[in-house]
């Protein structure tokens, strides 16, 4: 069975307590128990992580190189300035869906450029944390494991 990792960055911890007009009011525990519920349907393995320590993510990326066929990643702050998180990122050789609850380039300045983004393999933003699903779908799609009972349009998409 593959495996898909979900990281997720710093201060996400308290996603739906802070913030709603920007982030939701959606709780991580919630998101979480979404995508697993969803890895079930996929039949797909999934780990879900938060963390707010930058040394940590680069462990669990490192680490997944190993143990994970794809990465799903929300690096919060860390996408704006962390070299190490994108030099983690950029050895993992499966994809990376990076994903942004809000729509990052809408936003100010300082949220605006994601510099993951020059490493992983596609961006979801802007979707609210349905993007986790989307996001879960993709990295699905591109390790071929969509499930054959799907309808056409989402299993394989245009042709
Ligand atoms: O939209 C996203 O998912 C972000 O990655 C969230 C980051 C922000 O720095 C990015 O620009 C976009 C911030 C996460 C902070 O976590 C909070 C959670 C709840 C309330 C406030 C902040």
């Amino acid at each position: 069975m593959k495996k898909i990792l979900i990281l997720n960055g710093p201060n996400l911890n308290l996603l739906g307590e802070r913030e709603p007009e920007i982030y939701g009011s959606t709780t991580l525990a919630a998101v979480e128990a979404s995508c697993r519920s969803y890895a079930e349907l996929l039949t797909l393995a999934a780990e879900f992580r938060q963390t707010n320590h930058e040394g940590e993510m680069v462990d669990w990326i490192q680490a997944a190189r190993k143990s994970a066929d794809a990465i799903v990643i929300n690096p919060a702050g860390l996408s704006f300035h962390s070299i190490p998180v994108l030099d983690a990122l950029k050895m993992f050789p499966g994809p990376i869906v990076e994903i942004h609850i809000s729509n990052i380039h809408a936003r100010d300045e300082l949220h605006r450029h994601s510099i993951m983004s020059t490493v992983t393999t596609g961006v979801v933003c802007g979707l609210g944390t349905y993007g986790y699903i989307v996001a879960m779908q993709a990295a699905a799609r591109m390790l071929g494991v969509l499930p054959e009972g799907l309808p056409e349009p989402i299993r394989v998409g245009p042709v």
